[in-house]
Protein backbone atom coordinates (compact mmCIF):
# COMPACT_ATOMS: atom_id res chain seq x y z
CA UNK A 1 0.00 0.00 0.00
CA UNK A 2 1.37 3.31 -0.76
CA UNK A 3 2.26 6.13 1.73
CA UNK A 4 0.50 9.35 2.12
CA UNK A 5 1.80 12.03 0.62
CA UNK A 6 3.37 13.14 3.75
CA UNK A 7 4.66 10.26 4.20
CA UNK A 8 8.35 11.74 4.43
CA UNK A 9 7.08 14.08 7.22
CA UNK A 10 6.15 11.34 9.31
CA UNK A 11 8.94 9.41 8.57
CA UNK A 12 10.98 12.14 10.20
CA UNK A 13 8.45 12.52 13.00
CA UNK A 14 8.36 8.69 13.38
CA UNK A 15 12.33 9.09 13.56
CA UNK A 16 12.46 11.68 16.34
CA UNK A 17 9.50 9.74 18.12
CA UNK A 18 11.55 6.55 18.50
CA UNK A 19 14.68 8.58 19.36
CA UNK A 20 12.82 10.11 22.11
CA UNK A 21 10.87 6.91 22.47
CA UNK A 22 14.01 5.38 23.93
CA UNK A 23 15.31 7.50 25.69
CA UNK A 24 12.19 9.06 27.72
CA UNK A 25 9.16 7.15 27.31
CA UNK A 26 6.95 9.74 29.23
CA UNK A 27 7.94 12.45 26.98
CA UNK A 28 7.17 10.50 24.15
CA UNK A 29 3.60 10.36 25.39
CA UNK A 30 3.65 13.60 25.87
CA UNK A 31 4.85 14.89 22.69
CA UNK A 32 2.32 12.06 20.68
CA UNK A 33 -0.66 13.47 22.84
CA UNK A 34 0.14 16.98 22.13
CA UNK A 35 1.12 17.32 18.93
CA UNK A 36 -0.55 21.34 18.47
CA UNK A 37 -0.46 20.01 14.37
CA UNK A 38 -2.47 17.13 14.64
CA UNK A 39 -4.71 18.73 17.01
CA UNK A 40 -5.02 21.80 14.60
CA UNK A 41 -6.16 18.97 11.54
CA UNK A 42 -8.29 17.45 13.74
CA UNK A 43 -10.27 20.21 15.02
CA UNK A 44 -10.50 21.71 12.06
CA UNK A 45 -12.79 18.79 10.90
CA UNK A 46 -15.38 20.80 12.32
CA UNK A 47 -15.31 23.76 9.66
CA UNK A 48 -15.54 21.16 6.68
CA UNK A 49 -18.19 22.25 4.03
CA UNK A 50 -21.10 20.58 2.91
CA UNK A 51 -21.35 18.46 5.98
CA UNK A 52 -22.79 19.32 10.12
CA UNK A 53 -20.02 18.24 11.69
CA UNK A 54 -20.81 19.37 15.90
CA UNK A 55 -17.50 18.20 17.20
CA UNK A 56 -14.10 17.03 16.58
CA UNK A 57 -11.12 16.76 18.93
CA UNK A 58 -8.67 14.20 20.16
CA UNK A 59 -9.15 11.63 22.07
CA UNK A 60 -7.75 8.45 24.35
CA UNK A 61 -8.43 4.85 22.51
CA UNK A 62 -9.38 2.38 25.11
CA UNK A 63 -7.53 -0.54 23.38
CA UNK A 64 -4.34 1.65 22.43
CA UNK A 65 -1.79 3.81 23.97
CA UNK A 66 -1.93 6.11 20.49
CA UNK A 67 -4.86 8.88 20.90
CA UNK A 68 -7.20 9.84 17.33
CA UNK A 69 -9.44 12.07 16.08
CA UNK A 70 -12.71 11.95 17.26
CA UNK A 71 -15.67 13.61 15.11
CA UNK A 72 -19.05 13.30 15.67
CA UNK A 73 -21.60 14.70 12.88
CA UNK A 74 -25.28 14.72 11.97
CA UNK A 75 -27.38 14.11 8.58
CA UNK A 76 -30.76 15.55 8.24
CA UNK A 77 -33.44 14.63 9.66
CA UNK A 78 -32.25 12.66 12.61
CA UNK A 79 -28.58 10.67 11.85
CA UNK A 80 -25.93 10.70 13.91
CA UNK A 81 -22.49 9.26 13.13
CA UNK A 82 -19.34 9.25 14.90
CA UNK A 83 -15.57 8.72 12.92
CA UNK A 84 -12.42 7.28 14.89
CA UNK A 85 -9.69 8.26 12.88
CA UNK A 86 -6.13 7.44 13.71
CA UNK A 87 -3.81 10.09 13.90
CA UNK A 88 -2.31 9.93 10.25
CA UNK A 89 0.96 8.17 11.11
CA UNK A 90 -0.94 5.34 12.39
CA UNK A 91 -3.89 5.27 9.81
CA UNK A 92 -3.52 2.48 7.55
CA UNK A 93 -5.05 3.80 4.89
CA UNK A 94 -7.80 1.78 5.16
CA UNK A 95 -12.04 2.98 5.81
CA UNK A 96 -14.11 0.21 7.62
CA UNK A 97 -17.78 1.14 8.34
CA UNK A 98 -18.43 -0.57 11.27
CA UNK A 99 -22.11 -2.81 11.59
CA UNK A 100 -24.51 -2.18 14.24
CA UNK A 101 -26.70 -4.83 16.02
CA UNK A 102 -30.37 -5.39 17.13
CA UNK A 103 -32.51 -2.22 16.49
CA UNK A 104 -29.18 0.35 17.08
CA UNK A 105 -30.28 3.37 17.54
CA UNK A 106 -26.83 4.69 19.17
CA UNK A 107 -23.18 5.44 17.98
CA UNK A 108 -20.65 2.17 18.52
CA UNK A 109 -17.38 2.52 18.96
CA UNK A 110 -14.62 -0.42 16.99
CA UNK A 111 -11.64 0.79 19.35
CA UNK A 112 -9.54 -2.86 18.30
CA UNK A 113 -10.05 -1.89 14.71
CA UNK A 114 -8.82 1.90 15.12
CA UNK A 115 -5.78 0.56 17.02
CA UNK A 116 -5.45 -1.62 14.16
CA UNK A 117 -5.23 1.61 11.90
CA UNK A 118 -8.96 1.65 10.60
CA UNK A 119 -10.45 5.14 9.91
CA UNK A 120 -13.77 3.71 11.40
CA UNK A 121 -17.70 4.86 10.88
CA UNK A 122 -20.56 3.91 12.54
CA UNK A 123 -24.37 5.99 12.68
CA UNK A 124 -27.27 5.65 15.26
CA UNK A 125 -29.34 4.28 11.75
CA UNK A 126 -31.42 7.91 12.44
CA UNK A 127 -33.08 7.36 15.85
CA UNK A 128 -32.14 7.54 19.62
CA UNK A 129 -32.78 4.09 21.73
CA UNK A 130 -32.88 5.85 24.61
CA UNK A 131 -35.82 8.72 23.62
CA UNK A 132 -37.62 6.02 21.20
CA UNK A 133 -36.47 2.12 22.60
CA UNK A 134 -36.61 -0.92 20.30
CA UNK A 135 -39.24 -0.54 17.33
CA UNK A 136 -41.07 2.21 18.57
CA UNK A 137 -39.09 4.88 16.40
CA UNK A 138 -40.80 3.46 13.69
CA UNK A 139 -44.69 4.22 15.03
CA UNK A 140 -45.75 6.15 11.72
CA UNK A 141 -42.30 7.69 11.24
CA UNK A 142 -41.55 6.39 7.43
CA UNK A 143 -38.31 8.44 7.24
CA UNK A 144 -36.88 6.73 10.45
CA UNK A 145 -37.71 3.59 8.89
CA UNK A 146 -35.75 4.22 5.91
CA UNK A 147 -33.06 5.72 7.54
CA UNK A 148 -32.94 2.30 9.73
CA UNK A 149 -33.11 0.16 6.40
CA UNK A 150 -30.85 1.73 3.95
CA UNK A 151 -30.40 5.66 4.41
CA UNK A 152 -28.23 5.70 7.04
CA UNK A 153 -25.38 3.62 6.66
CA UNK A 154 -24.51 4.64 3.05
CA UNK A 155 -24.82 8.48 4.02
CA UNK A 156 -22.78 7.63 7.15
CA UNK A 157 -20.00 5.66 4.59
CA UNK A 158 -20.25 8.97 2.70
CA UNK A 159 -19.90 11.36 5.37
CA UNK A 160 -17.07 9.16 6.36
CA UNK A 161 -14.93 9.08 3.14
CA UNK A 162 -15.41 12.87 2.58
CA UNK A 163 -14.10 13.07 6.42
CA UNK A 164 -10.58 11.17 5.32
CA UNK A 165 -10.15 12.94 2.54
CA UNK A 166 -9.95 16.12 4.14
CA UNK A 167 -7.62 14.51 7.74
CA UNK A 168 -5.42 12.59 5.95
CA UNK A 169 -5.42 14.61 2.01
CA UNK A 170 -6.26 11.23 0.29
CA UNK A 171 -8.96 9.09 -0.87
CA UNK A 172 -9.02 5.57 1.43
CA UNK A 173 -6.87 2.84 -0.30
CA UNK A 174 -9.50 0.13 0.57
CA UNK A 175 -13.18 0.81 1.96
CA UNK A 176 -14.19 -2.33 4.14
CA UNK A 177 -17.65 -2.89 5.96
CA UNK A 178 -17.60 -5.15 8.69
CA UNK A 179 -20.98 -6.52 10.89
CA UNK A 180 -22.85 -9.51 12.41
CA UNK A 181 -26.70 -9.52 12.90
CA UNK A 182 -28.46 -5.87 12.18
CA UNK A 183 -24.59 -5.42 11.22
CA UNK A 184 -25.02 -8.56 8.44
CA UNK A 185 -28.26 -7.29 6.75
CA UNK A 186 -26.59 -3.93 6.74
CA UNK A 187 -23.48 -5.43 4.60
CA UNK A 188 -25.87 -7.49 2.38
CA UNK A 189 -28.17 -4.43 1.74
CA UNK A 190 -25.02 -2.50 1.06
CA UNK A 191 -23.95 -5.11 -1.56
CA UNK A 192 -27.35 -4.89 -3.57
CA UNK A 193 -28.37 -0.97 -3.16
CA UNK A 194 -24.96 0.94 -3.17
CA UNK A 195 -22.52 -1.52 -4.31
CA UNK A 196 -19.36 1.28 -4.92
CA UNK A 197 -19.59 1.80 -1.41
CA UNK A 198 -17.26 -1.14 -0.25
CA UNK A 199 -14.33 -3.24 -2.27
CA UNK A 200 -14.99 -5.85 0.75
CA UNK A 201 -17.88 -7.20 2.87
CA UNK A 202 -18.00 -9.05 5.81
CA UNK A 203 -21.77 -9.89 6.94
CA UNK A 204 -22.03 -12.27 9.91
CA UNK A 205 -25.40 -14.22 10.99
CA UNK A 206 -26.91 -11.54 8.38
CA UNK A 207 -30.92 -10.44 9.56
CA UNK A 208 -31.12 -9.79 5.67
CA UNK A 209 -34.54 -11.23 5.65
CA UNK A 210 -35.64 -8.61 8.46
CA UNK A 211 -39.05 -9.24 8.36
CA UNK A 212 -39.66 -12.82 7.92
CA UNK A 213 -37.09 -13.46 10.76
CA UNK A 214 -39.06 -11.19 12.99
CA UNK A 215 -42.59 -12.86 11.69
CA UNK A 216 -40.68 -16.20 12.90
CA UNK A 217 -39.87 -15.23 16.15
CA UNK A 218 -43.15 -14.00 16.87
CA UNK A 219 -44.53 -17.30 15.74
CA UNK A 220 -42.46 -19.49 17.50
CA UNK A 221 -43.42 -17.25 21.08
CA UNK A 222 -47.04 -17.85 20.13
CA UNK A 223 -46.14 -21.72 19.67
CA UNK A 224 -45.06 -21.95 23.25
CA UNK A 225 -47.20 -19.43 24.56
CA UNK A 226 -51.00 -21.17 23.36
CA UNK A 227 -53.44 -23.10 25.18
CA UNK A 228 -52.02 -21.69 28.70
CA UNK A 229 -48.36 -22.62 28.25
CA UNK A 230 -49.72 -26.07 27.57
CA UNK A 231 -46.41 -26.94 25.62
CA UNK A 232 -44.20 -24.84 27.01
CA UNK A 233 -41.03 -26.63 27.44
CA UNK A 234 -40.26 -25.39 30.95
CA UNK A 235 -41.67 -27.30 33.40
CA UNK A 236 -43.61 -26.69 36.79
CA UNK A 237 -42.18 -29.86 38.75
CA UNK A 238 -43.73 -29.06 42.19
CA UNK A 239 -46.82 -27.63 40.94
CA UNK A 240 -46.39 -23.99 42.41
CA UNK A 241 -47.12 -22.15 39.17
CA UNK A 242 -43.54 -21.37 38.25
CA UNK A 243 -41.76 -23.35 35.71
CA UNK A 244 -38.56 -24.40 37.65
CA UNK A 245 -37.12 -27.36 35.36
CA UNK A 246 -35.53 -26.80 32.06
CA UNK A 247 -34.49 -30.61 32.11
CA UNK A 248 -36.64 -31.41 28.80
CA UNK A 249 -34.34 -29.06 26.40
CA UNK A 250 -31.76 -31.09 28.01
CA UNK A 251 -33.24 -34.59 27.08
CA UNK A 252 -34.08 -32.92 23.61
CA UNK A 253 -30.68 -31.46 22.77
CA UNK A 254 -29.11 -35.55 24.19
CA UNK A 255 -31.33 -37.23 22.00
CA UNK A 256 -29.94 -35.03 19.16
CA UNK A 257 -26.75 -35.89 20.15
CA UNK A 258 -27.05 -39.21 20.13
CA UNK A 259 -28.52 -39.40 16.69
CA UNK A 260 -26.11 -37.10 15.10
CA UNK A 261 -22.82 -35.48 17.17
CA UNK A 262 -20.58 -38.83 15.37
CA UNK A 263 -21.29 -37.37 11.80
CA UNK A 264 -18.57 -35.41 11.26
CA UNK A 265 -16.54 -38.31 13.14
CA UNK A 266 -15.97 -36.66 16.50
CA UNK A 267 -17.70 -36.81 19.72
CA UNK A 268 -17.46 -33.21 20.87
CA UNK A 269 -20.98 -31.91 21.46
CA UNK A 270 -21.29 -30.45 17.98
CA UNK A 271 -23.20 -31.40 15.03
CA UNK A 272 -20.92 -30.52 11.28
CA UNK A 273 -23.56 -30.35 9.39
CA UNK A 274 -27.23 -30.40 11.07
CA UNK A 275 -28.86 -30.34 7.89
CA UNK A 276 -28.19 -33.76 6.98
CA UNK A 277 -29.11 -35.29 10.28
CA UNK A 278 -32.46 -37.19 10.38
CA UNK A 279 -33.70 -36.63 13.91
CA UNK A 280 -37.53 -37.08 13.63
CA UNK A 281 -39.46 -36.19 17.05
CA UNK A 282 -42.33 -38.33 16.82
CA UNK A 283 -40.41 -41.65 16.52
CA UNK A 284 -36.78 -40.47 18.12
CA UNK A 285 -38.66 -39.10 21.28
CA UNK A 286 -40.84 -41.82 21.15
CA UNK A 287 -40.06 -43.72 24.17
CA UNK A 288 -39.83 -40.75 26.11
CA UNK A 289 -43.15 -39.60 25.94
CA UNK A 290 -45.48 -39.21 28.87
CA UNK A 291 -48.20 -41.88 29.75
CA UNK A 292 -51.47 -40.26 29.08
CA UNK A 293 -52.38 -37.67 31.46
CA UNK A 294 -48.98 -37.07 33.16
CA UNK A 295 -46.37 -34.26 33.09
CA UNK A 296 -42.94 -34.41 34.36
CA UNK A 297 -39.47 -32.51 33.33
CA UNK A 298 -38.46 -36.64 32.72
CA UNK A 299 -40.97 -36.69 29.63
CA UNK A 300 -42.54 -35.39 26.84
CA UNK A 301 -46.89 -34.41 26.64
CA UNK A 302 -48.08 -34.50 23.07
CA UNK A 303 -48.49 -30.57 23.55
CA UNK A 304 -44.54 -30.76 23.82
CA UNK A 305 -44.08 -32.47 21.32
CA UNK A 306 -45.93 -30.38 18.70
CA UNK A 307 -43.96 -27.65 20.05
CA UNK A 308 -41.10 -29.16 19.46
CA UNK A 309 -41.98 -30.46 15.90
CA UNK A 310 -43.05 -26.83 15.50
CA UNK A 311 -39.88 -25.31 16.06
CA UNK A 312 -37.83 -27.28 13.74
CA UNK A 313 -40.58 -27.15 11.09
CA UNK A 314 -41.21 -22.98 11.34
CA UNK A 315 -43.47 -21.03 10.30
CA UNK A 316 -45.90 -21.36 7.66
CA UNK A 317 -48.98 -19.37 6.68
CA UNK A 318 -52.40 -21.08 5.81
CA UNK A 319 -51.73 -22.64 2.38
CA UNK A 320 -48.62 -24.27 3.43
CA UNK A 321 -45.65 -21.46 2.42
CA UNK A 322 -43.03 -21.56 4.22
CA UNK A 323 -41.92 -18.28 6.14
CA UNK A 324 -38.53 -19.34 7.62
CA UNK A 325 -36.47 -22.29 8.41
CA UNK A 326 -37.17 -23.96 11.36
CA UNK A 327 -34.72 -23.91 14.20
CA UNK A 328 -31.64 -25.72 13.33
CA UNK A 329 -31.01 -29.48 14.81
CA UNK A 330 -28.41 -28.57 17.90
CA UNK A 331 -29.75 -25.22 18.51
CA UNK A 332 -32.06 -26.28 21.68
CA UNK A 333 -29.85 -24.90 24.16
CA UNK A 334 -30.38 -21.87 23.19
CA UNK A 335 -33.96 -22.04 22.78
CA UNK A 336 -33.96 -21.56 26.68
CA UNK A 337 -32.83 -17.93 26.62
CA UNK A 338 -35.28 -16.88 23.72
CA UNK A 339 -38.60 -18.58 23.76
CA UNK A 340 -39.14 -20.83 26.72
CA UNK A 341 -40.51 -18.92 29.86
CA UNK A 342 -39.15 -20.67 33.21
CA UNK A 343 -37.76 -19.03 35.75
CA UNK A 344 -34.61 -18.54 34.35
CA UNK A 345 -35.90 -16.07 32.51
CA UNK A 346 -37.81 -14.41 35.27
CA UNK A 347 -40.96 -16.73 34.58
CA UNK A 348 -42.65 -14.53 31.89
CA UNK A 349 -41.36 -13.80 28.49
CA UNK A 350 -39.26 -10.37 29.57
CA UNK A 351 -36.30 -11.22 28.03
CA UNK A 352 -38.00 -13.63 25.47
CA UNK A 353 -40.05 -10.91 23.79
CA UNK A 354 -36.56 -9.69 22.88
CA UNK A 355 -36.77 -11.90 20.36
CA UNK A 356 -39.75 -10.25 17.95
CA UNK A 357 -40.30 -7.93 20.67
CA UNK A 358 -42.23 -4.49 19.66
CA UNK A 359 -41.41 -5.42 15.94
CA UNK A 360 -45.17 -5.64 14.86
CA UNK A 361 -46.32 -2.89 16.30
CA UNK A 362 -44.05 -0.36 14.73
CA UNK A 363 -42.15 -2.32 11.83
CA UNK A 364 -43.75 -4.91 10.02
CA UNK A 365 -47.14 -2.94 8.65
CA UNK A 366 -47.73 -0.31 6.02
CA UNK A 367 -49.60 1.63 8.94
CA UNK A 368 -48.67 0.62 12.46
CA UNK A 369 -51.68 -1.27 14.03
CA UNK A 370 -51.22 -0.40 17.68
CA UNK A 371 -48.56 0.84 20.38
CA UNK A 372 -47.38 -1.91 22.66
CA UNK A 373 -49.43 -3.21 25.49
CA UNK A 374 -48.91 -2.17 28.88
CA UNK A 375 -47.30 -5.38 29.87
CA UNK A 376 -45.95 -7.27 26.98
CA UNK A 377 -45.61 -10.28 29.62
CA UNK A 378 -49.03 -10.37 29.76
CA UNK A 379 -50.17 -13.15 27.15
CA UNK A 380 -53.22 -13.02 28.56
CA UNK A 381 -54.18 -9.43 28.24
CA UNK A 382 -56.73 -8.38 25.91
CA UNK A 383 -55.62 -5.79 23.44
CA UNK A 384 -57.38 -2.37 23.67
CA UNK A 385 -58.05 -2.12 19.65
CA UNK A 386 -60.02 0.95 19.78
CA UNK A 387 -59.87 4.65 20.74
CA UNK A 388 -57.20 7.47 20.49
CA UNK A 389 -54.17 5.21 21.05
CA UNK A 390 -55.12 1.41 19.85
CA UNK A 391 -53.01 -1.09 21.18
CA UNK A 392 -51.68 -4.41 19.65
CA UNK A 393 -50.87 -7.33 21.16
CA UNK A 394 -47.90 -9.73 19.45
CA UNK A 395 -49.67 -12.83 20.59
CA UNK A 396 -52.94 -11.43 18.14
CA UNK A 397 -49.85 -11.62 15.23
CA UNK A 398 -51.45 -13.18 12.30
CA UNK A 399 -48.37 -15.83 9.93
CA UNK A 400 -50.69 -15.19 6.85
CA UNK A 401 -50.19 -11.19 6.83
CA UNK A 402 -46.30 -12.43 5.96
CA UNK A 403 -47.96 -13.53 2.21
CA UNK A 404 -50.82 -11.64 2.45
CA UNK A 405 -49.20 -8.28 1.06
CA UNK A 406 -49.43 -6.87 4.42
CA UNK A 407 -45.99 -6.47 5.11
CA UNK A 408 -44.21 -5.68 1.72
CA UNK A 409 -43.97 -1.88 2.17
CA UNK A 410 -41.58 -2.36 4.88
CA UNK A 411 -40.01 -5.52 3.42
CA UNK A 412 -39.22 -3.41 0.34
CA UNK A 413 -37.47 -1.40 3.02
CA UNK A 414 -36.05 -3.46 5.30
CA UNK A 415 -35.16 -6.55 3.66
CA UNK A 416 -31.96 -7.20 1.88
CA UNK A 417 -33.08 -10.32 -0.25
CA UNK A 418 -32.58 -9.31 -3.50
CA UNK A 419 -30.45 -12.45 -5.10
CA UNK A 420 -28.57 -10.21 -8.05
CA UNK A 421 -24.88 -9.09 -6.43
CA UNK A 422 -23.69 -8.82 -10.14
CA UNK A 423 -23.11 -5.00 -9.54
CA UNK A 424 -20.88 -5.47 -6.30
CA UNK A 425 -19.25 -8.56 -7.08
CA UNK A 426 -18.77 -8.82 -11.06
CA UNK A 427 -18.93 -5.08 -12.27
CA UNK A 428 -16.87 -3.40 -8.77
CA UNK A 429 -15.36 -6.60 -8.26
CA UNK A 430 -15.96 -6.81 -4.69
CA UNK A 431 -15.36 -9.48 -1.95
CA UNK A 432 -18.36 -10.78 0.13
CA UNK A 433 -17.85 -12.93 2.92
CA UNK A 434 -20.59 -14.31 4.85
CA UNK A 435 -20.65 -16.15 8.22
CA UNK A 436 -23.16 -17.81 10.18
CA UNK A 437 -23.26 -20.13 13.83
CA UNK A 438 -25.09 -23.48 12.98
CA UNK A 439 -26.43 -23.25 16.29
CA UNK A 440 -28.19 -19.43 16.25
CA UNK A 441 -31.49 -19.63 17.18
CA UNK A 442 -32.18 -16.01 16.66
CA UNK A 443 -31.71 -15.94 13.04
CA UNK A 444 -31.31 -18.92 11.22
CA UNK A 445 -28.35 -20.12 9.19
CA UNK A 446 -30.42 -22.26 6.96
CA UNK A 447 -31.83 -18.68 5.55
CA UNK A 448 -28.30 -17.65 4.94
CA UNK A 449 -27.62 -20.87 2.86
CA UNK A 450 -30.49 -20.81 1.06
CA UNK A 451 -29.63 -17.20 -0.28
CA UNK A 452 -26.52 -17.89 -0.83
CA UNK A 453 -27.31 -20.29 -3.28
CA UNK A 454 -30.16 -18.07 -4.60
CA UNK A 455 -27.28 -15.67 -5.17
CA UNK A 456 -25.04 -18.39 -6.90
CA UNK A 457 -28.00 -18.60 -9.64
CA UNK A 458 -28.89 -14.84 -9.89
CA UNK A 459 -25.90 -13.62 -10.15
CA UNK A 460 -23.30 -16.72 -11.32
CA UNK A 461 -25.87 -18.67 -13.79
CA UNK A 462 -25.19 -21.13 -11.05
CA UNK A 463 -21.79 -21.80 -11.16
CA UNK A 464 -20.59 -22.14 -7.68
CA UNK A 465 -16.80 -22.37 -8.91
CA UNK A 466 -17.49 -18.92 -10.37
CA UNK A 467 -19.08 -17.50 -7.24
CA UNK A 468 -16.57 -18.34 -5.08
CA UNK A 469 -14.36 -15.93 -6.88
CA UNK A 470 -16.05 -13.36 -4.90
CA UNK A 471 -18.10 -14.33 -2.81
CA UNK A 472 -17.91 -17.28 0.39
CA UNK A 473 -20.07 -18.77 2.63
CA UNK A 474 -18.70 -19.83 6.07
CA UNK A 475 -21.05 -22.37 8.63
CA UNK A 476 -20.22 -22.77 12.23
CA UNK A 477 -20.81 -25.98 13.80
CA UNK A 478 -21.84 -24.99 17.21
CA UNK A 479 -21.42 -21.43 17.14
CA UNK A 480 -24.12 -19.80 18.20
CA UNK A 481 -25.46 -15.90 17.44
CA UNK A 482 -22.43 -13.94 16.30
CA UNK A 483 -20.36 -15.33 18.99
CA UNK A 484 -20.64 -17.73 21.78
CA UNK A 485 -21.76 -21.52 21.45
CA UNK A 486 -19.97 -24.86 22.78
CA UNK A 487 -18.49 -25.55 19.27
CA UNK A 488 -15.43 -23.26 17.71
CA UNK A 489 -16.63 -19.95 17.66
CA UNK A 490 -13.56 -17.48 17.16
CA UNK A 491 -11.65 -15.88 14.43
CA UNK A 492 -10.78 -12.61 13.31
CA UNK A 493 -13.69 -12.07 10.84
CA UNK A 494 -11.82 -8.90 9.06
CA UNK A 495 -8.63 -10.23 8.76
CA UNK A 496 -8.79 -12.71 5.89
CA UNK A 497 -11.29 -10.35 3.98
CA UNK A 498 -8.95 -7.66 3.40
CA UNK A 499 -6.39 -10.52 2.43
CA UNK A 500 -8.50 -11.55 -0.02
CA UNK A 501 -8.94 -7.78 -1.75
CA UNK A 502 -5.70 -6.64 -0.93
CA UNK A 503 -3.47 -9.98 -1.97
CA UNK A 504 -6.07 -12.08 -3.54
CA UNK A 505 -5.69 -14.66 -1.31
CA UNK A 506 -9.43 -16.12 -1.14
CA UNK A 507 -10.00 -17.71 1.99
CA UNK A 508 -10.96 -21.66 1.49
CA UNK A 509 -11.12 -21.80 5.54
CA UNK A 510 -10.93 -19.86 8.25
CA UNK A 511 -9.87 -21.82 11.65
CA UNK A 512 -12.53 -21.32 14.73
CA UNK A 513 -11.38 -22.00 18.21
CA UNK A 514 -13.28 -22.70 21.07
CA UNK A 515 -12.15 -21.22 24.36
CA UNK A 516 -12.66 -22.41 28.06
CA UNK A 517 -11.38 -20.27 31.19
CA UNK A 518 -9.07 -18.91 28.17
CA UNK A 519 -7.98 -22.23 27.00
CA UNK A 520 -8.67 -23.41 23.65
CA UNK A 521 -10.36 -26.88 23.74
CA UNK A 522 -11.82 -27.35 20.67
CA UNK A 523 -10.79 -25.93 16.90
CA UNK A 524 -11.51 -26.87 13.54
CA UNK A 525 -11.32 -25.64 9.92
CA UNK A 526 -14.93 -23.51 8.96
CA UNK A 527 -14.85 -24.66 4.94
CA UNK A 528 -16.04 -22.58 2.10
CA UNK A 529 -19.51 -23.84 1.52
CA UNK A 530 -20.63 -26.17 0.28
CA UNK A 531 -17.64 -27.95 1.49
CA UNK A 532 -17.56 -29.59 5.24
CA UNK A 533 -15.02 -30.15 7.60
CA UNK A 534 -14.07 -33.58 8.26
CA UNK A 535 -12.04 -34.85 11.09
CA UNK A 536 -9.20 -37.65 9.51
CA UNK A 537 -7.43 -37.67 12.50
CA UNK A 538 -6.22 -40.43 14.76
CA UNK A 539 -9.32 -42.91 14.26
CA UNK A 540 -8.39 -44.78 18.05
CA UNK A 541 -8.94 -41.38 19.69
CA UNK A 542 -10.99 -39.03 17.71
CA UNK A 543 -13.25 -38.72 20.93
CA UNK A 544 -9.71 -37.33 22.70
CA UNK A 545 -10.35 -33.14 22.49
CA UNK A 546 -6.36 -33.44 22.24
CA UNK A 547 -6.93 -34.52 18.80
CA UNK A 548 -9.74 -31.86 17.82
CA UNK A 549 -7.17 -29.32 15.88
CA UNK A 550 -7.44 -27.92 12.59
CA UNK A 551 -4.28 -30.04 11.18
CA UNK A 552 -7.11 -33.19 12.02
CA UNK A 553 -9.94 -31.96 10.03
CA UNK A 554 -10.05 -31.69 5.67
CA UNK A 555 -12.71 -29.85 4.08
CA UNK A 556 -14.71 -32.07 1.47
CA1 LIG B 1 -24.85 2.39 15.92
CA1 LIG C 1 -44.14 2.05 11.26
CA1 LIG D 1 -42.26 -24.75 40.30
CA1 LIG E 1 -19.44 -33.77 16.31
Amino acid sequence: MALHPSSSFVKSALQILLITLFSCIPLAAYAQQNNPAQTQACEALEEIRNLTITSASIRANSRSSDSYCYVRGIISPAIHFHAQLPLPRNWNGRFLQWGDGGKDGDLDFADHRVAEGYAVTNSNMGHDNGVEPGASFGFNNRQAEIDFGYRAVHLTVMAGKVLVNKFYNKAPEYSYFEGCSQGGRQGLMEAQRFPNDFDGIVAGAPAFAYQALNASGTWNLQRMFRDDLAGNLAVDTDGNGSFDSLKLIDILHEQVLQKCDANDGIRDGVLGSPLSCDFKPASDLADLMCPAGNSSDQCFTSAQLQTVQDFYQGPRDDNGVQIYPGKMLGSEMRWAGFYVPSEANNNGPSKLIGVAGDHMNYLFYEEDPGVTIPNVRDYNYQAKTEGPFPEFHWIDYDINDFTNGSGDLMMSITDATDPDLSQFLKDRGGKLIVYHGLIDTLIVAESTQNYYNDMVDATFSGSMAAAKENARLFLAPGMAHCAGGNGPNTWDKLTPLVNWVENGTAPDTVIATHSSNGVVDNERPLCAVPQQARYIGPSDSADNPANWIAENFRCE
